[in-house]
């Protein structure tokens, strides 16, 4: 397919409903585009669901931090990792912590809470703490989001009936490349834990990782998952590897950002109706290519000046940056 049959291959997408039958091929050829006809291609998706000037923003809490049992290898809370990053573990943070701490993200501008906990799964004998901040962080009038791993038919279920918004569990990247960066729990793991928090109707927050040595095929493959879902994840988290000393992947060859920019683009034209993510890597990349995600369909962003376990811009550089392209949050 050359150039101007993907441009009218997107065009079609666009008269038609969300899709859900991607190949692989079709999508390494969106990604091939020359770097201007798909950024276009990408804001004219864009524009069709999305308001261009305004973007969403959602805060992180780090609920319960390291010590987890997986071995994830992009991550600084792992235990697994050998060498170590140093970090220390916590136990579960009190309800009423939590809430204040959501008080004032709530204050700074989010409208999204997500709370975050290292662990393979939750035990049952932390659901009642954990449905609480769910309850407590509600009632504030901010959207709630949790991601603490895989969830067995009850938990899920308890925090539906709890009014959890939205569950965070990424598949990270491509069923292919999956094996090199995960060995304690399977892709098909993933797509389980997806599927239960769809049937009890908690919005899916699914995305990936890009930048951490996987081949473009890797990064097309990241994105047929989420996309080939029986419904779109309604958010896709594009996060860009921060390389944390001690972690398998802190020597891992930097990727070129434009291909991040690329990776936003695609899930846009991708999952129309999606909100994309412009996740972790904000402070590696840089002002520019910043706005070029946004240019391309980045329709959120994490806000805040710590992602779970590492820096993220401050706000008053967010809001600068804001500023400078006539950007407002959402309300
Ligand atoms: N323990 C839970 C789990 O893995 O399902 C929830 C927290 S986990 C830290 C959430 C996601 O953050 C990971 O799936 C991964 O996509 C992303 N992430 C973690 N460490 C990262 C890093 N160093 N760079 C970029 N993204 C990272
Ligand atoms: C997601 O996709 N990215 C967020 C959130 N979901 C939980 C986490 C990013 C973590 C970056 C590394 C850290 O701060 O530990
Ligand atoms: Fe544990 Fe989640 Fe980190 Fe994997 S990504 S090691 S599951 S905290």
């Amino acid at each position: 397919m050359n150039a101007s049959t993907v441009v009218t291959a997107v065009s079609d997408t666009l008269n038609s409903e969300t899709r859900h039958d991607w190949d692989k091929r079709e999508i390494l050829d969106l990604f091939t585009l020359p770097f201007m006809d798909l950024v276009f291609e990408a804001q004219r998706v864009h524009r069709l669901y999305h308001d261009p000037n305004t973007v969403q923003l959602s805060q992180l809490i780090s609920i319960k931090t390291g010590g987890c049992a997986e071995d994830c290898g992009y991550c600084s809370q792992s235990a697994k990792h050998k060498k170590g990053t140093g970090l220390d573990a916590t136990k579960l943070m009190e309800v009423q912590r939590v809430v204040d701490a959501a008080k004032q993200a709530k204050a700074g501008g989010a409208t999204r809470y997500c709370m975050g906990a290292a662990w393979t799964a939750p035990k049952d004998r932390d659901m009642d703490q954990l449905l609480a901040m769910v309850e407590g962080v509600k009632e504030l009038g901010l959207e709630t989001c949790m991601t603490l791993g895989m969830l067995d038919d009850h938990q899920t279920k308890q925090l539906a009936t709890a009014g959890l918004d939205y569950y965070n569990h990424n598949i990270d990247t491509s069923e292919e490349f999956y094996s090199k960066i995960i060995s304690t729990r399977t892709y098909q793991d993933r797509l389980d834990t997806l599927a239960r928090v769809r049937a009890e109707g908690i919005n899916v927050c699914s995305g990936g990782i890009v930048g951490m040595g996987e081949s473009p095929e890797d990064r097309a493959g990241m994105l047929l998952t989420p996309a080939n879902l029986p419904e779109h994840p309604q958010s896709v988290p594009i996060n860009m590897l921060v390389a944390v000393p001690g972690t398998p992947l802190e020597n891992v060859e930097k990727l070129d950002p434009f291909e991040f920019i690329r990776t936003i683009a695609v899930a846009r034209i991708m999952m129309p109706k999606s909100e994309i993510r412009l996740s972790a890597g904000r402070q590696e990349i840089g002002e520019e290519a910043q706005a070029l995600c946004f240019l391309a369909g980045a329709s959120s962003i994490f806000y805040g000046e710590q992602l779970l376990t590492t820096p993220n811009p401050a706000n008053n550089k967010d809001m600068a940056l804001f500023e400078k392209l006539g950007l407002t949050p959402a309300q």
